[in-house]
């Protein structure tokens, strides 16, 4: 949209006026925020409205994500990326004394997902409305995100992340639109006139659904699509006295706090009240608003797509068979025909403990109605199938078994596509997890490669970076990533290099800035910036890193003459609350922190910075000025990663295990332009296959790795006697579940070809050039063109490849 400065100014000032009766010198930074979310969203209030009113004219097809974690990171600045107003606005308020980083830092980040799987579906959002697709986002609106996390005594303390104290300028309540969700009580089913049965529900816990609205903002293309989040809420009708304390707290509970842990499924009740409740509220709406324009059900697979991001919202598949059947006259085979063309699902994880199970009883007594249905895909799936696979397969993979509903069974069945985030990991699916249903089903499964929104990692998070590349290649490339391949052609011209070093060295004082005010550390921008973050889990293999920091330690105690250049090592790493290891790793990190940190002997040579509360807006600041990316999970552990993308990205050298995505990272950008090293995904099922993996061995056969790990218990690093002895077990006595012993050497063979290679900052930053120019690849664009095109049907502008 076009806006002058001075018209932004009237605007802003007239807003100010609007909200607070006062004038601008007596407001707050978080005020000002507040005022400026107002105007940005009165500025695109227009296309807002007409972009749902284009998608109901057109009747074009719509797809709905779901996906109980969305992190979207703070969107002021986003907004006026895309609606093309970062100029005016920051120029407007400079003239009126005000500095719109410190506006933006004001603005709370919600945090209302863990990791990787809820960024990408925010990643995805902003894409899809960048593309002009017509995606709705569906999920819940956390009253409390993930846990804000500080260290005390260098443990992990989880605080409650009160996001919405002062309410959020960026969603809209409609109330109108709010729906029931069913939970508990009896249902029967009664035979109707025309034969059809209908269900008669009764003492069932009705929870009022309310659905909040924000506005997704497409890139300069006047599209803003909207992400649905659900609040559970008492029903309006009902006489409230009648509902006790605990049956009010038991509807808050609901929609209260998001579970902290990433990857583990821990099978509780209101997990399950959870994804129920906004499959539920969100198939609802969706059927409410297809039906106002179409009669029958026929045309649905034609004008709906629904997504599954991961097993928790797989309960849409029976609900929608359920309003189906008893709501719209379908009969059990059109209503599954309808189903399995709607529904399409992804799989992020191989981690066994994340694959959801539902104990029987547990699922039955919350949902009667939901399981009767499942009941009738179970059987169905067995009378289809049996003949075809025989009865041992059809038992290992029927979406009924042990005693459990099976939910990623029940998604592969009840879906027409599935899908892995990288082409290991899809591969991994179909050899591994879901060989069987790959057997039954060889045609529904395909890879979509994760991808990431350039906007925010690069545009936004980098502006010194994205400006040197507009200096270069026009500013095509912002809504064109795949056009960062022509940086290439200036990889031997010096100027350029020592531009791309300037930037960085920016990039590394912003953070340096932040790290001296939070943590009291001062750093050197010339030491390798060697950055970790993401999620503490022990398939990360943070342990791996804590090892080079050990080495690097000892070889400077042993060998002070001895110069390499300095390193600061940076983790940002939340622990689920219950993952007792991971915290015990937290807490070795900041351990030898605090010792590295405060040796004399070491000076500014070596330093460890463990940055609390790691997420989105951290991340911002954290991955531009990164000179090493450690993506160091054991092979095939890790689906995708999401964190690899964006720091090469932004001309960070990825330190890379062959998992994930990593391959496909290192095969764009070229291996020279990386440092891969450790075991195959191959190799780590060949020593599950063989039940020959000795770690003890390692430890045995290699001095030094044996001197840093008895670092753990004698005395080395002081204050750690449990946690150190703990660590030291589980790789020694419990045989190291994640090979960290048998990637070691390999892994600090490269980090030493990283302390050589560093010192010709010339070639260095070739290297970090030919990332930068290759990670257009990863863009999420790309990613969710490929799933408009081959799993959703729908057509969207065309991109170039
Ligand atoms: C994850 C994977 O662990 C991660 O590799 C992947 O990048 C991400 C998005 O596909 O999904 N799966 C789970 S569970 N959490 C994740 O972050």
């Amino acid at each position: 949209m076009k806006l002058t400065t001075a018209q932004f100014k009237t605007d802003f000032l007239a807003e100010i006026k609007t909200l607070y009766a006062t004038d601008l010198a007596d407001t707050s930074s978080f005020g000002q925020f507040v005022a400026l979310g107002h105007l940005l969203r009165r500025y695109d209030g227009p296309n807002w409205t007409q972009t749902s009113e284009r998608y109901r004219q057109d009747d074009v097809k719509q797809v709905y994500y779901f996906s109980i974690e969305f992190l979207p990171g703070r969107l002021l600045k986003s907004n006026l990326l895309n609606l093309g107003l970062m100029q005016p606005v920051r120029q407007g308020l400079q003239e009126l004394g005000l500095d719109l980083e410190t506006i933006s830092a004001a603005e709370p980040d919600p945090g209302l997902g863990n990791g990787g799987l809820g960024r990408l579906a925010a990643c995805y959002m902003d894409s899809m409305a960048s593309l002009g697709l017509a995606g709705n986002g569906n999920g819940i609106r956390y009253r409390y995100g993930l846990f804000k996390q500080v260290f005390m005594n260098g443990y992990q303390v989880e605080l409650p992340d009160d996001w919405l104290r002062n309410g959020d300028v960026w969603e809209i309540r409609r109330e109108n639109k709010a729906c029931l969700v069913r939970f508990g009580g009896n249902v029967w089913m009664t035979p109707q006139a025309d034969g059809s049965l209908k269900p008669t529900y009764e003492h069932t816990d009705d929870v009022l659904a309310v659905p909040y609205d924000t506005g997704m903002v497409g890139d300069h293309n006047g599209v803003t699509n909207t992400l649905r989040l659900w609040s559970a809420e008492l029903p309006p009708s009902a006489d409230q006295t009648y509902y006790s304390q605990a049956q009010r707290d038991r509807i808050d509970e609901i929609t209260k706090v998001l579970y902290p842990d990433d990857s583990n499924s821990a099978g509780q009740a209101l997990r399950l009240r959870q994804e129920y409740f906004f499959s539920s509220a969100g198939v609802q709406s969706i059927l409410r608003h297809y039906s106002l324009r179409h009669h029958g059900m026929r045309e649905l697979g034609k004008k709906i797509a629904i997504h599954i991001n991961d097993t928790h919202p797989t309960l849409v598949i029976p609900e929608l068979m359920r309003l189906l059947m008893d709501d719209h006259h379908c009969s059990w085979d059109v209503a599954w025909e309808l189903t399995r063309e709607v529904m399409s699902y992804t799989n992020h994880t191989i981690m066994q403990e994340a694959l959801e199970t539902w104990p029987i009883d547990m699922f039955k007594g919350l949902l009667p109605r939901l399981y009767q249905i499942v009941v009738e895909i179970d059987r169905h799936y067995r009378a289809d199938k049996t003949p075809i696979f025989g009865e041992a397969l059809v038992n290992r993979t029927a979406p009924l078994g042990n005693g459990q509903v099976r939910m990623a069974y029940l998604a592969v069945i009840g879906s027409h596509s599935v899908n892995g985030v990288a082409p290991l990991h899809t591969e991994l699916l179909k050899t591994d997890v879901l060989r069987d249903l790959y057997a039954v089903y060889p045609e529904r499964f395909n890879n979509k490669t994760n991808g990431i929104a350039t906007r925010r990692w690069v545009q936004i998070a980098n502006e010194p970076l994205a400006n040197l590349i507009d200096q270069k290649l026009g500013t095509e490339w912002r809504h064109e990533p795949s056009q960062l391949k022509l940086l290439g052609a200036y990889a031997n011209e010096p100027a350029f290099l020592k531009q791309l070093t300037a930037v960085k060295t920016k990039n590394k004082q912003a953070l340096a800035d932040y790290i001296q005010s939070e943590l009291g550390l001062t750093l050197r921008t010339d030491a390798i910036f060697d950055v970790q973050i993401k999620r503490l889990h022990a398939y990360k293999r943070q342990l791996l890193h804590v090892f080079e920091i050990i080495r690097e330690y000892l070889a400077i105690k042993d060998h002070p003459e001895q110069v390499e250049p300095p390193r600061v090592h940076i983790f940002g790493a939340k622990a689920a609350p219950s993952y007792h290891y991971a915290k015990s790793i937290i807490k070795l990190i900041n351990a030898l922190a605090d010792l590295v940190n405060h040796d004399p002997d070491i000076g500014d040579r070596l330093k460890v910075a463990f940055i609390p509360n790691y997420g989105v807006s951290l991340g911002e600041l954290i991955i531009p000025a990164a000179d090493v990316s450690e993506q160091i999970s054991t092979a095939s552990k890790e689906a995708s990663g999401t964190s690899n993308m964006k720091l090469m990205a932004n001309g960070a050298l990825s330190l890379a295990t062959r998992d994930g995505a990593n391959i496909d990272i290192i095969q764009a950008a070229g291996e020279a332009n990386e440092y891969p090293f450790g075991l195959s995904a191959k190799a780590v099922y060949g020593y599950y296959d063989r039940g020959d993996y000795h770690a003890a061995d390692f430890y045995q056969a290699d001095p030094e790795l044996k001197r840093v790990l008895d670092t753990l218990v004698d005395g080395t690093i002081p204050g750690i006697s449990t946690e150190g002895r703990e660590i030291y077990d589980s790789l020694l006595r419990y045989n190291d579940e994640f090979f960290v012993l048998a990637d070691y050497e390999g892994y600090i063979q490269q980090q030493r070809q990283i302390s050589h290679d560093f010192q010709d900052q010339q070639r260095w930053q070739q290297k970090a050039l030919a990332n930068i120019a290759a990670a257009g690849v990863f863009s999420a664009d790309l990613a969710v063109a490929r799933y408009a095109d081959d799993i959703w049907q729908m057509p969207h502008t065309p991109l170039k490849a």
